[in-house]
């Protein structure tokens, strides 16, 4: 297995030029606010229609927390957009081994993919409430112990606190 690339991007993940971006989805996969609308808004109904597949097939009851799958990425300049479901901070004492499973559950579905290259969100970051070091620790922390074929793991920050908090865990 090749040694998997961090990188660190402050942007817009609905823009990134990679076979995979991460959503930090709910478990209804049926579209929010923050990534996830960003990410339905520039990919277009095709995720939205594929979204609603995983709940008429596999998925009757939503995603449960902590798991990964993937759909098209509709108009998006990805390939794939794999759906995962952060913790609400807060919400129960495992919150940080599924916040964890979030990427190892991610980077998996990349590899089942074939997906080389892979952007994620700071999950649970926003709206699930996650503070930003904690969240920034966790993932960084995950991905850098996950064994994988994605080539490069790029973090998407959205503005220069988040990405200070994860540089700060970046060797
Ligand atoms: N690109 C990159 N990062 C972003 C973007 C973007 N376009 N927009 C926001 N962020 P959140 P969560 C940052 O709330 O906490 C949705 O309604 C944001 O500043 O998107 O896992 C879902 O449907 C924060 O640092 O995800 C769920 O109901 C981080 O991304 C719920 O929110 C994550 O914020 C999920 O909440």
């Amino acid at each position: 297995m090749a040694d998997t690339r961090l990188t660190l991007v402050k942007g817009d993940i609905a823009a990134q030029e990679v076979d995979a971006v991460v959503n930090a989805a709910n478990s209804s996969l049926l579209g929010g606010g923050g990534v996830d609308g960003a990410i339905h808004r520039a990919g277009g109904p095709g995720i939205l229609a594929a979204c609603r597949e995983l709940r008429a097939g596999p998925y009757p009851d939503g995603l449960p927390t902590g798991r990964a799958v993937a759909t098209t990425a509709g108009r998006l300049p990805a390939r794939w957009v794999i759906h995962t479901v952060g913790p609400v901070h807060g919400a129960s004492a495992d919150g940080a081994e599924l916040l964890a499973s979030c990427y190892a559950r991610s980077l998996h579905v990349a590899d089942e993919l074939g997906a080389r290259t892979v952007a994620f969100p700071a999950v649970s970051a926003g709206a699930y409430g996650w503070p930003l070091d904690d969240a920034a620790r966790i993932a960084v922390h995950t991905v850098r112990q996950a064994v994988t074929a994605v080539a490069e793991a790029r973090f998407v920050l959205f503005d220069d606190r988040a990405y200070e908090a994860f540089a700060a865990h970046l060797p």
